[in-house]
C-alpha cells in the first residue's frame, strides 16, 4: 500500500499555500511535480560532474558520459527494451514522434500508403504526420472514438485501411482511456504495419514492457513522470533504428566528416546530434530510481483507486459530464469533465482562488473536443501524491463554483 502522506514530504512544491490555501495539485497530465531527489540531482550534477559527454578524456567528461549512458541503461530496463542501443533520448514525447516521422517516416512512406491515427491524439501524434503527409502523399486515417470514450472498431479498422504506420496513444490525456495496445499491435503487425505508441500519460503511473506491447516505437516525456523538462524517450525497435537515416545532423551523431559527405554513428548516437541536455537526464535517472523505489505496482494501484473514487464522486454532481470511459478499469488518472451552465476556464479559475490547480482547455486536442461538440474541457489529473481528501475538496470546490456562478 502506497502512503500518500509519506510521499507528499518528498515533493517540496507540494507543502506551500497557494491563494491562501493549501496546494492541491490536479494537473499532472500537463507536467507531474518533481520529488527533492530530482531536484537535488540537478544542482548535484551541476556542482560535481557537469561536463560535455562522448567527447572529453578528463574525468568530469569521463564521469558525465558513464551518467548519461547509465541513464539509458536504466531508462531500458524500465520499459523492457531488449538493449539501451534502443534508446535515444530527446527533448520530449514531441520530438520523439516528429523523430519518427522524419526518419522513419521519410524513408519509408510513399503517395501509396496510409497513416492509420485516432481522433484521440494529442497534437504532437497528429500534426507531425499533417506536415509530412503535405510533403509525402499519403493519406490520413482515423478510428474513431465512441461516446463513451473507447476506440470505435479498432481492429476492424486496421484490417480494412491496412496502414504502413498505426500510431496511437497509449493512455489518452483527455479521455483517460487506456486504449488496448497490445492487441491492437498484434492486428497492426499482422496487415504488416508498423506501430508507434504515444506514452505520455501511461509511463508514470503503470508497467510498460514495450516488447510484450509489441511496440515497434514507444514515446514519452520525463517531465510527465517525476523528472525534468526538457527530456524525452524515444524507444525502436533496434533493427528499424538501424535501417533509418538521421533526423538532425550535426556535432556528436557523425563518424568521420569531409567536406562533401558525412558517415554517420551506430544509433542511438545517430539520432543525437549536438549537446544533449545532460543535466536533465541525470535529474530523469533520480525520478526512475524514486518510482522503482516507490514500486509501480503501488502507484498503478493508488492512481486507480483514486481514479475511481474521483469518477464515482464527480459522477454524483449535478449538471457535472465525463468525458471518457466509466469503467475505472479503463480509465488512467486524467477525468476531463464540464459542468452545465460553466466556462472550464471559469471553473479553473475559481478552483485555483481555492488552492485547487486543474487545466481547462482542449488540452491540445482539438478534433476530439470537436468530436465531442465542446471547445473546452476542465480536467483533473491525479499523481502518486494526490490523496482522496484532495478528491473531495475537489468534488466540494467544483459545488461551491456552481453557486458562487449560479449555475
Ligand atoms: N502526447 C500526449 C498523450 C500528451 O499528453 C502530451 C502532453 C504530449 C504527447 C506532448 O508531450 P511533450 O512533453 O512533448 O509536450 N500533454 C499535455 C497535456 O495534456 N497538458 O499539457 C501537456
Amino acid at each position: 500500500m502506497l502512503n500518500a502522506d509519506k510521499i507528499r514530504k518528498d515533493f517540496p512544491i507540494l507543502s506551500q499555500n497557494v491563494n491562501g490555501k493549501p496546494l492541491v495539485y490536479l494537473d499532472s497530465a500537463a507536467t507531474s511535480q518533481k520529488p527533492a531527489v530530482v531536484i537535488g540531482e540537478l544542482s548535484r550534477y551541476y556542482s560535481k560532474d557537469n561536463a560535455n559527454i562522448h567527447r572529453g578524456v578528463h574525468t568530469l567528461a569521463e564521469r558525465a558520459t558513464a551518467l548519461f549512458e547509465g541513464v539509458r541503461e536504466k531508462t531500458a530496463k524500465f520499459i523492457s527494451a531488449s538493449s539501451p542501443k534502443e534508446i535515444v533520448f530527446t527533448q520530449g514525447t514531441t520530438e520523439a514522434i516528429n523523430l519518427v516521422a522524419y526518419s522513419w517516416g521519410k524513408a519509408n512512406l510513399t503517395s501509396k500508403d496510409t497513416v492509420l491515427l485516432t481522433i484521440m491524439e494529442h497534437h504532437s501524434n497528429l500534426v507531425p504526420w499533417q506536415l509530412l503527409s503535405k510533403e509525402l502523399g499519403f493519406k490520413l486515417e482515423f478510428i474513431m472514438v465512441t461516446e463513451d470514450g473507447y476506440l470505435e472498431n479498432p481492429e476492424e479498422t486496421i484490417r480494412k485501411v491496412k496502414p504502413k504506420l498505426l500510431a496511437f496513444v497509449h493512455v489518452s490525456n483527455v479521455l483517460g482511456t487506456i486504449n488496448p495496445v497490445k492487441k491492437l499491435s498484434k492486428v497492426a503487425h499482422k496487415v504488416g504495419a508498423t506501430v508507434l505508441i504515444d506514452g505520455a500519460q501511461a509511463v508514470s503511473h503503470t508497467s510498460v514492457n514495450v516488447q510484450s506491447l509489441g511496440a515497434d516505437f514507444y514515446a514519452f516525456s520525463a517531465h510527465k513522470m517525476l523528472g525534468p523538462t526538457g527530456v524525452g524517450v524515444l524507444y525502436g525497435r533496434r533493427d528499424l533504428l538501424e535501417s533509418m537515416p538521421p533526423f538532425m545532423g550535426g556535432g556528436e551523431m557523425i563518424r568521420e566528416v569531409s567536406l562533401d559527405k558525412s558517415t554517420y554513428k551506430d544509433s542511438p548516437h545517430k539520432f543525437e546530434a549536438g549537446t544533449p541536455n545532460i543535466g536533465g537526464v541525470a535529474g530523469f535517472g533520480a525520478a526512475l530510481d524514486y518510482i522503482s523505489g516507490v514500486g509501480m505496482d503501488g502507484i498503478k494501484t493508488h492512481t486507480e483507486e483514486l481514479t475511481a473514487y474521483a469518477l464515482d464522486s464527480l459522477s454524483k454532481i449535478d449538471g457535472l459530464r465525463i468525458y471518457g470511459p466509466r469503467n475505472p478499469e479503463d480509465h488512467g488518472p486524467v477525468i476531463a469533465f464540464t459542468v452545465e451552465g460553466i466556462h472550464p476556464h471559469d471553473l479553473a479559475t475559481v478552483l485555483d482562488g481555492e488552492g485547487i490547480a486543474i487545466r481547462s482547455g482542449n488540452h491540445c486536442t482539438m478534433p476530439l473536443h470537436k468530436h465531442f461538440d465542446l471547445v473546452a474541457t476542465a480536467r483533473a489529473s491525479f499523481a502518486l501524491y494526490n490523496t482522496k481528501e484532495e478528491v473531495d475538496k475537489l468534488a466540494e470546490a467544483v459545488l461551491e463554483a456552481k453557486k458562487v456562478l449560479g449555475a
